[in-house]
């Protein structure tokens, strides 16, 4: 093992309710359009039992990736549908995106046995299980499917697309709630680092809105119920009238590589991950600690790591879901972040001109635009993090209306409009239930 293996992004793919594709994706997020439409009238009634009824699906369509559209016939084999999960095609086709965009294809059984997979789902198929369950019931044993088994486990994304490509590196798969893609990107890279591989395709992958889950968040109080006449400004993080998150689906995969394998092949390097923190509340099973001192450990952790100060941090992509509780929060971290600095020997050296002001941070909440993708919202919204240091772009919060008028909401949330600033360093937060939350660091410039 070697401590300075150092690891940079050199492929991704994404598939979100704005569009299929990294470049849909970007360009409808800049212009501040929003992908979030009613659960009405999809020919499944049991939506209209739930309270919420606005949801971020992946649009679908025959003209495929070149119009942004799902069109599960290019990504996957004919047959393959009935052995594969949505969730499992998402993955298999980000996993495409990324290493197209990468150029990168592990040809020798060395590469094959120095390129692993390393993508997570927070929830699964299920729907498919819930189906298969009411048909065993009413039918019996007969009538369970042999492929029930590989269609529910959370790890069969990665056993796909590692069979796809031949790669025998390490073959894992993160479950940790909202937090599965930034966890299953941050696990990978410390993989590349610890020399297990040289090249980690990473992500996460959901789609699971169904009448039944979100029957579940329903009941748990965590979804948006108040914009149903108005899906498109219904997920509204950091407004003073959001009231709670809107599911989305989708997925997000970057190809990891170890510096000097990219360098030595000439690869594209969009950006370097140089610092990764994980952090638990031990407070409550769905509820955030108030103080955020949880995000706040993970934050603290991923930028020490890199060496930095939290000043140069230019922006942070914040998990904010549009819960109150939640966004509050969040909030209260990376203000305590900027303003508090790291450690307490840091603050009392820092020079008062060095100090931020609380308008000075730049914090957005792209699930605004999409929605809250659970599994894959950490690896999809990591992605939004590297493409706005890549173009100098800070990707807007829509749906602002009105800032929750508590003094503690001064900092700059890139209200409804992208901004330009450039940006070399940024962080990317997640958090899940069970009180579960990662941060990564990512700085631009390769030194
Ligand atoms: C990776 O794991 C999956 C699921 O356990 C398995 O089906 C697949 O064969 C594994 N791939 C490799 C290359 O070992
Ligand atoms: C971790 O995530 C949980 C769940 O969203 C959140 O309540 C908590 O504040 C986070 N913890 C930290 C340390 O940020
Ligand atoms: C936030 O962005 C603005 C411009 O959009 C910039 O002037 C400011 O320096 C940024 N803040 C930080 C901490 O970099
Ligand atoms: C803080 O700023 C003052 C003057 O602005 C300077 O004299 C001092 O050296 C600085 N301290 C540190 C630790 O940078
Ligand atoms: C993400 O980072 C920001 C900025 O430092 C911080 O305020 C926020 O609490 C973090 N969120 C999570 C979920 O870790």
């Amino acid at each position: 093992m070697s401590i300075a293996r150092r690891v940079v992004i050199t492929g991704l793919g994404l598939i979100t309710p704005l569009g299929v594709g990294v470049k849909t994706t970007w360009e409808c997020l800049l212009r501040g359009q929003s992908g979030i439409v009613s659960t009405l009238n999809r020919g499944n009634d049991a939506f209209s039992t739930i309270p919420s009824k606005v949801a971020g699906f992946v649009p679908e369509g025959p003209g495929g990736y070149k119009n942004g559209e799902w069109l599960a016939s290019e990504w996957i084999e004919p047959g393959d549908d009935r052995r594969m999960g949505r969730y499992t095609q998402f993955a298999m086709s980000v996993a495409e995106q990324a290493l197209t965009d990468a150029r990168y294809v592990a040809e020798t059984e060395l590469q094959k046995e120095r390129t692993g997979i390393c993508i997570g789902t927070g929830i699964g198929n299920i729907d498919d299980t819930y189906e298969s369950v009411l048909n065993f019931d009413k039918n019996g044993y007969r009538k369970v499917s042999p492929l029930m088994v590989p269609r529910m486990l959370l790890n069969m994304a990665v056993g796909f697309v590692s069979m796809k490509y031949g790669c025998k590196g390490p073959n894992h798969s993160v479950t940790t709630a909202c937090t599965t893609g930034l966890h299953s990107i941050g696990d990978a890279a410390r993989f590349i680092k610890f020399g297990d591989a040289d090249v980690m395709v990473a992500g996460g992958s959901e789609a699971c809105i169904s009448p039944y889950s979100l029957a579940g968040f329903a009941r748990a109080k965590s979804l948006a119920t108040n914009f149903n006449d108005n899906p498109s400004t219904a997920s509204r993080p950091f407004d003073r009238d959001r009231n709670g998150f809107v599911m989305g689906e989708g997925a997000g995969a970057v190809v990891l590589e170890e510096l000097e394998h990219a360098r030595k092949r000439g690869a594209n390097i969009y950006a370097e991950v140089v610092g990764y923190g994980l952090s638990g509340d031990a407070h409550h099973i769905t509820a955030p600690l108030s103080s955020g001192d949880g995000i706040l450990l993970s934050m603290k952790s991923a930028i020490r790591q890199a060496g930095i100060m939290p000043r140069d941090v230019a922006y942070i992509n914040a998990h904010a879901t549009s819960t109150p509780q939640g966004d509050a929060a969040e909030n209260r971290a990376a203000r305590r972040l900027m303003l508090e600095g790291v450690d307490n020997d840091i603050v009392s050296e820092w020079n008062g001109s060095k100090k931020r002001h609380a308008h000075e941070i730049n914090i957005s909440s792209t699930k605004g635009a999409i929605g809250h993708l659970l599994g894959a919202a950490g690896a999809v919204e990591l992605i939004f993090t590297v493409l706005a240091m890549r173009y100098g772009k800070l990707p807007p919060t829509i749906n602002i209306e009105n800032l929750e008028s508590n003094d503690e909401f001064t900092c700059n949330y890139v209200p409804n409009e992208a901004q330009d600033h450039d940006v070399r360093y940024a962080l990317s937060n997640s958090s899940g239930f069970g009180g579960t939350n990662a941060t990564i660091c990512l700085a631009r410039d390769v030194m």
